[in-house]
């Protein structure tokens, strides 16, 4: 897969006429080489690709990149532009520009004089739209979180911190095969479920709580994104109806997904039915974001991302929450692929029933 990315960015650079970029981030640089370590580099032409990595992680690079000339380089971003500077005459040179940092950028200003062009934009539209190989990940990711999960819930007991909560889930990725969580595990007990990111802690679980759990991990550097809220012991009416007015939310929005729909329709979905119940005011981030190599991207129905339709291959979350300050809150969020016969749902833990232990 890492090969196609990479000839596709080629015949882009070459349409645009940018004779060479520079990539920084190492996730684009895992994206476009299959490398997982960090700190190299990798220039790329229409039709050259060199990867510049130091000693390190020169066995890792043999085992794991493959189809790009490899440059040993000890003197890190300054060694490099040097090496590039040398070789390659450039007219123009693409740079992630939103991932770059300002001393970076002066480093690199220093030595190519050349205008910088921004590339950034089209490796994330890139990223946005998986290949067969890509998806197999994600939804091997979303079994692994699905599977911890069902596991999770026959540990769980009152008297149980939050965080003694996280850490079992996280050691289940990795026994069933999962590299880690691929961001801070989220278990959220009690007036915490009121906060929609509120990271463990050492709060203890208690009969009558709601607990939202939220996690992700990474398989083949891909990742998945779950969310569920569950009850612990006797529930009030007014948590279960919050739940089943969340529960309707996340399941009317993923019935409306094909492609072409935009996020702002996805999010529109969401807040009619969180709005029309009363709870508006309480339901204050986006709907949903794509998932792949980075826990959050395009496309998705926040930020910049609102107008844009959903195409085949796109991979993203539908997440409503409800959230009443110092009372409690309820988020659900599944991972879905948009395809071409309209949509798949990769997570498969259940919801139908507000889950109680
Ligand atoms: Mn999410």
């Amino acid at each position: 897969m890492e090969q196609t990315h990479l000839k596709d960015f080629q015949s882009w650079l070459s349409l645009k006429s940018i004779e060479g970029a520079l990539l920084l981030n190492p996730v684009n640089v895992s994206y476009f080489t299959g490398f997982t370590g960090d700190e190299s580099y990798l220039f790329v032409t229409p039709s050259e690709a060199l990867f510049i990595t130091d000693s390190r992680y020169l066995s890792q690079v043999k085992a794991e990149v493959r189809g790009v000339a490899v440059e040993q380089n000890q003197k890190g971003l300054t060694g490099v532009i040097s090496l590039i500077h040398e070789r390659f005459p450039l007219n123009d040179l693409g740079l992630e520009l939103s991932y770059v940092s300002a001393s970076d950028y002066l480093t690199i200003k220093k030595k190519i004089l050349c205008p910088v062009i921004d590339i950034g934009a089209q490796i994330d539209s890139l990223r946005q739209v998986k290949d067969e190989e890509e998806i197999n990940c994600i939804k091997k990711a979303c079994a692994i979180a699905d599977q911890a999960f069902m596991q999770v819930l026959t540990e769980i007991k009152p008297g149980m911190t939050e965080l003694m909560v996280a850490s079992k889930l996280e050691s289940h990725f990795k026994e069933l095969g999962s590299t880690g969580p691929s961001f801070e595990t989220i278990v959220a007990a009690g007036i915490r479920s009121s906060m929609p990111h509120g990271s463990a802690s050492t709060n203890v679980i208690k009969s009558g709580d709601l607990v939202t759990l939220d996690f992700g991990c990474f398989y083949e550097g891909y990742t998945s994104d779950l969310t569920r809220t569950i009850g612990v012991g006797k529930i009030s009416k007014d948590q279960q109806e919050i739940y089943d007015i969340v529960l309707k939310a996340n399941e009317e929005t993923i019935k409306i997904l094909r492609q072409g729909v935009t996020g702002a329709e996805m999010h529109e979905k969401a807040h009619n039915i969180i709005d029309s119940a009363g709870y508006q005011q309480y339901f204050g981030h986006g709907t949903g974001h794509g998932i792949g190599r980075s826990i959050h991207e395009g496309p998705g129905a926040w930020g910049g991302y609102q107008s844009q339709p959903v195409v085949s291959g796109n991979i993203i979350t539908i997440e409503p929450g409800i959230y009443l300050p110092d009372r409690f809150g309820v988020r659900i969020e599944d991972d879905v692929l948009i395809n071409d016969q309209g949509y798949e749902v990769l997570t498969k833990s259940p919801k139908n029933e507000l889950i109680i232990i």
